[in-house]
């Protein structure tokens, strides 16, 4: 029997426990049961769950493979999709390592300016936070869910994860501004491309892209395929395209009309009602729903932390609005 438990601190998502199971490998096997167990349960809380005590992931990790199947027909190989070897678990090629530890040389995000809220906290709201993102919504069809789990966190104030409600986001929006998003799209752009703001704003020319890195068109306003709810779905800095969006058929650039709505949008997506902030523990394992929630990652002090976290991502479910398309990030050759 799995039981929920709200997140402290948080109007969404929940902690999940299989009654009398202990250890990654009986919770697997539990899971592996009753295979709708979990994905109900992610249903039910909004697309956020929370397991923890799960340190059996870091000597097996196939285990954290086989919860994944759990979410969806498909999860990534990332031998197939362009992505740099250094970042690919060497004896599971789903899962992706997000770390500062070689032979990965990913590093953390800049601390914010300034580093704490007025009230001394931890800051969560854009654009003081900024990197608030859903995984891979530059392709199309985009990924459903997503499983982080946490090999070797950083210490405790430092490296959390933040995640932000796009489904209670949306509904607490004003019926005008509901209005002028019902149909519009947003320009989505793989980070690293040289399409962001920040390369906008330093004036830095429009690169070309190659036919398979082109930025992608998504809704801003997505319905759940499954839940049938509406949900704002929508990135900033890196993962817009600040050339030819962030908008389609809004005046484009850091100085227009749509760049001026996507930070409306995106300080009402990041309010402390719709926000939560994991700390991490080592075995934690967190599970949320791209096509409903968007997450930032914060600064550590990556001089003298090493941070390794491990994920996966599954696809297969994005809704009918992707029915038939052939995968946007697969060169034609
Ligand atoms: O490092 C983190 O906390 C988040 C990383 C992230 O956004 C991801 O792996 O999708
Ligand atoms: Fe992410």
């Amino acid at each position: 029997m799995l039981t929920l438990q709200p997140l402290p601190g948080a109007t969404f998502g929940a902690r999940a426990r299989f009654e009398s199971v202990t250890g990654a490998s009986a919770l697997v096997e539990a899971a592996e049961a009753a295979p709708e167990a979990l994905p109900d349960a992610l249903l039910e809380a909004g697309g956020l769950l929370v397991l923890t005590g799960l340190d059996g992931i870091s000597g097996e990790p196939e285990l954290l493979l086989r919860l994944s199947r759990l979410f969806g027909p498909e999860v990534e190989d990332y031998r197939r999709t362009l992505t740099d070897w250094n970042n690919i678990h060497p004896e599971v090629p789903e899962i992706y390592v997000v770390s500062n530890m070689p032979p990965s040389t990913l590093t953390p995000p800049p601390r914010p300016d300034p580093p704490l809220t007025a009230e001394g906290g931890l800051p969560i709201q854009f654009p003081h936070r900024r990197g608030w993102h859903t995984d891979q919504s530059f392709r199309r069809p985009p990924p459903d869910i997503s499983l982080f789990y946490a090999e070797r966190p950083a210490p405790r104030g430092q490296g959390q994860t933040l995640y932000a409600d796009g489904t209670a986001a949306y509904a607490a929006l004003p019926d005008d501004l509901k209005a002028r998003i019902r149909d519009l799209e947003g320009l989505h752009v793989m980070p690293g491309k040289g399409r962001s703001e920040y390369a906008a704003r330093d004036g830095e020319p429009m690169p070309d892209l190659r036919p398979h890195e082109r930025p992608q068109r998504q809704p801003v306003v997505r319905r759940h395929p499954v839940s049938g709810k509406p949900a704002l779905y929508l990135c900033e800095a890196g993962q817009m395209d600040w050339y030819e969006g962030p908008f389609a058929g809004m005046a484009p650039g850091i100085e227009g009309e749509a760049a001026e709505l996507l930070y409306r949008l995106m300080t009402h997506f990041t309010q402390p009602a719709f926000t939560y902030a994991h700390e991490w523990t080592r075995g934690d394992l967190v599970i949320y729903d791209n096509r409903c929630l968007i997450h930032a990652a914060t600064w550590y002090d990556s001089e003298r932390v090493q941070r390794a976290m491990w994920r996966t991502t599954v696809r297969g479910n994005p809704g009918p609005e992707y029915a038939g398309e052939a995968r946007s990030w697969i060169p034609a050759d």
